[in-house]
């Protein structure tokens, strides 16, 4: 995966976003355009806890909720960091969830590594017939590695190669125990 979603690079990955808080209305409009063909495909949209500093998610949030377009399940990494620092202290973004449900959405939140709850909550949403769905996934940036998971800026690295041999062994580690 580059770093930034490109849908040229990664199967599965059908919009390259990049440019924080686009990716929402991308998807609302997808999802429109969906719910208008009477399409029984679902969007999912990523969005970062940063890239909620964006105006524009707010925009296109409270648009998914007024035309009630639940086939587009929003699902928001909320890792309790951003580019420079934690959100707490770059913007706070206070309690994700709560707001959400003010914007009108059905809500869930559950652990960012627990496939089985995430695959849950995707079938809950699925379930929802007249209202926005959003699931809100409890997560660590750069979980699997503690290497990362420990650095306290840990947005974009650069490594020397002892770092490399010692990430890369943490990683093999955990997924031998099926954890990463
Ligand atoms: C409009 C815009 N402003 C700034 C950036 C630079 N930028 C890239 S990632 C990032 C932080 C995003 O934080 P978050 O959404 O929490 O993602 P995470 O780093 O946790 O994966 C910023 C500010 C950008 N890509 N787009
Ligand atoms: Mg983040």
């Amino acid at each position: 995966m580059p770093s930034h979603p490109d849908r040229i690079k990664t199967p599965g990955v059908d919009a390259t976003t990049g440019s924080l808080g686009q990716g929402t209305s991308l998807a609302a409009g997808i999802a429109t355009g969906l719910n208008m063909q009477g399409s029984e495909n679902y969007v999912y949209l990523i969005v970062g806890d940063g890239e909620l500093n964006e105006g524009q998610c707010w925009e296109a949030f409270q648009y998914l909720a007024h035309f009630k377009l639940n086939r587009c399940i929003v699902i928001i990494d909320e890792n309790k960091k951003q580019l420079d620092g934690t959100t707490q202290d770059i913007l706070n973004p206070f309690d994700i969830e709560e707001k959400m449900r003010a914007f009108g959405f059905v809500t869930h939140k559950v652990k960012g590594d627990d496939l089985i709850a995430i695959d849950q909550a995707i079938e809950d949403c699925k379930k929802i017939e007249d209202q926005a769905v959003c699931i809100v996934l409890d997560t660590i940036k750069g979980q699997g590695v503690k290497f990362f998971e420990e650095m306290d800026a840990n947005h974009s690295v650069k490594f020397a190669s002892e770092a490399v041999q010692i990430a890369t062994n943490q990683a093999l580690e955990e997924l031998r125990k099926g954890r990463a």
